[in-house]
């Protein structure tokens, strides 16, 4: 079985070149490359009306995106979190001045448990920062309720969430403000960029001055402001995106159910409900139990050998980094389990079906061979 070309976790999608070009041909005509032009212009509308959402503000990455947001609330202070995430949850945490307080994630997902947030909650907190982990929503009910009884900002990072199913009415628009990341390793990319989804107007605004360096009208400034805007070519071809994106999910939805079935019966190989049924398909976690007869590290190296390239995402926990341990303050008994178990497996759009065969054989052929 030893192969052939490499199968990575996952592939940007995008258009037909020939797409592109007419708006390159416009960019390099009338040179406008940034500072909010044409394309800046069409891709916030058109995004608005995907997402069915007014206040929308575009960001040059999910990153900044995130910073900016716990900014425009002027919060000081401790933010709940969890440490089953990529760092930038963390990091926008720290950059914001603020004090990351891990919580534990549920025991049958990947999402932030409210139990835990409860518990976890001082007079020093004044935030919440949950993720929608892998595009699956968070319990936004429950964390809604615990932000309104205690007094706290609930902001969502929903760098995974783009298209995201909930049956909590519009998932961007709950708690006080989401963030959306079109990297190249999201369901729609820009290359860079990501967005802030909130339903206050003020914070909007503000959000909009602190991407320009904070200026408000003819170089009036007067709160901080960052560079954070979102060029010419990333709103051009976000802009083809959305035309595009409901055929990237279904082709997603496919391939996850194409794993759902190969993996029925694998000894071993465990496939999340939650992740199947409520998310967008933006990752594919297996996890790998007891039963299956390497561990969840060795599958990595196995299937690296072959040149498949998955990615144990989150590994390790954000509380086991450096930077971040200093802020460890609890046991993290589900996120540790699902930091030592969860493989996530190729899927993107282009992943065609005998190279998706290619992943799920050789899985299947270890779990028998071993
Ligand atoms: N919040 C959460 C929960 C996040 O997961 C992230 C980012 C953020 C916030 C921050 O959003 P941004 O500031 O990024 O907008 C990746 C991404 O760099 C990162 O965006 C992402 N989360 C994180 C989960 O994963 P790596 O180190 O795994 O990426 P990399 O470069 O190894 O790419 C993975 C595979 O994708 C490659 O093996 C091949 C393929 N790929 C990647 C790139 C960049 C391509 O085919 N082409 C490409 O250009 O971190």
């Amino acid at each position: 079985m030893k192969n052939k070309n490499p199968i990575y976790v996952t592939r940007p999608s995008l258009p037909k070149l020939d797409e592109v070009i007419p708006l390159l041909e416009h960019i390099w005509a009338t040179r406008e490359v940034t500072n909010g032009g044409r394309f800046s212009d069409l891709f916030q509308y058109k995004l608005s009306q995907y997402l069915n959402a007014q206040n929308l503000s575009l960001y040059s990455n999910g990153t900044l995106a995130l910073y900016s947001a716990l900014e425009a609330f002027d919060l000081r202070g401790e933010v709940i979190t969890t440490p089953y995430s990529f760092v930038a949850t963390s990091s926008a945490i720290l950059a914001a001045g603020l004090k990351p307080v891990y919580v534990d994630i549920e025991p049958d997902g990947f999402n932030i448990d409210p139990t835990k947030v409860i518990e976890a909650i001082t007079p020093k907190t004044v935030a919440i920062l949950a993720v929608h982990v892998y595009g699956v929503p968070c319990d936004v009910n429950k964390l809604e309720e615990i932000a309104a009884q205690y007094g706290l900002k609930l902001i969502f990072d929903a760098a995974h969430a783009f298209g995201a199913k909930c049956d909590c009415g519009k998932l961007l628009e709950r708690g006080d403000a989401s963030v959306l990341s079109f990297h190249a390793t999201k369901v729609l990319t820009t290359f860079e960029g990501g967005t802030v989804v909130t339903k206050h107007e003020d914070i909007h605004r503000r959000l909009e001055e602190f991407k320009n360096f904070g200026v408000q009208k003819q170089y009036r400034v007067v709160n901080l402001g960052l560079n954070a805007k979102l060029n010419e070519f990333s709103c051009a071809l976000g802009s083809i995106q959305l035309g595009l994106v409901d055929q990237y999910l279904s082709a997603r939805e496919k391939i996850a159910k194409r794993y759902a079935s190969a993996f029925k019966c694998t000894n071993g190989i465990r496939l999340i409900s939650k992740v199947l049924n409520y998310g967008n398909h933006s990752y594919m976690p297996v996890i790998v139990g007891d039963d299956y007869p390497l561990t969840r590290d060795d599958l990595y190296e196995r299937l690296a050998h072959e040149n498949i390239y998955c990615r144990r995402y989150f590994y390790p926990l954000i509380t086991d980094l450096e930077k971040y341990s200093q802020y460890t303050s609890r046991e993290y008994k589900n996120a540790r389990s699902a930091s030592e178990r969860v493989l996530c497996l190729p899927i993107y759009p282009d992943l065609d079906k005998n190279n998706q065969q290619r992943v799920i054989d050789l899985i299947n052929f270890f779990a028998e061979k071993n």
